[in-house]
């Protein structure tokens, strides 16, 4: 079984972003994960014009049976799977081109929402149970995030592939605000969805 996790490169006024270093520790083997397992990594641009692009291309090359996409979600506490993608962009800042749609649809004739087809609340489940923080979360915002959660469960309606998305919280080391979570633990979380991924 082959999973395909996707993180985001640095945007804004943050210092890093905790995903992207998520998939370097993939590419980089030290992610502890079932044997009958295959780990691929890429890391997206925070574009609304290529991000989802380079991810399509990405699958194409791979065919994986399991899509994570993974998002930095600032001020959030906890690992939280996203329940749904709405078919809206509104950027509350630039992305990494200078674009910042307001008020647009994605998809002007796609439909409003799409669903995850993880099972979340197992996911959840499982989290809890490692005693990571985590919850279900039904907002994954109306920026780059979103965009890539609606065009991938847009892209895979209809197929076997399971795919979502998960926002994470910020790490120590960016020094930002209110709530963080370590690496290794987010490493952890990763770890343990993984393996529950490969039971189900
Ligand atoms: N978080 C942003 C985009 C890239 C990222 O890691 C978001 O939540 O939309």
């Amino acid at each position: 079984m082959k999973i395909l996790i996707s993180g985001f490169q640095t945007f804004g006024n943050h210092s890093l972003n905790p995903t992207t270093l998520l998939v370097e520790a993939i590419q980089q083997k030290k992610i502890q994960h079932p044997s009958n397992i295959e780990l691929e990594g890429i890391i997206l641009p925070v574009t609304f014009d290529t991000s989802f692009e380079e991810l399509q291309l990405k699958i194409n090359q791979t065919k994986p049976d399991i899509i994570l996409s993974f998002g930095l979600a600032g001020r959030r506490d906890a690992i939280e799977f996203e329940r749904v993608a709405i078919n809206c962009m509104d950027a509350y800042i630039p992305d990494n081109d200078g674009e910042q749609p307001r008020d647009e649809k994605i998809d002007p004739k796609g439909e409003t929402a799409y669903f995850s087809s993880l099972p979340i609340r197992e996911l959840e489940a499982a989290l809890k149970k490692e005693n990571i923080p985590t919850r279900i979360s039904n907002s994954a915002g109306t920026y780059v995030c979103n965009y890539v959660f609606y065009q991938l469960m847009k892209s895979q309606l209809g197929s076997e592939v399971k795919c979502g998305f998960i926002h994470v919280p910020s790490i120590p080391e960016q020094n930002e605000k209110g709530a963080s979570m370590p690496l290794e633990t987010i490493v952890k979380g990763l770890e343990t969805i993984i393996k529950t991924l490969s039971m189900v």
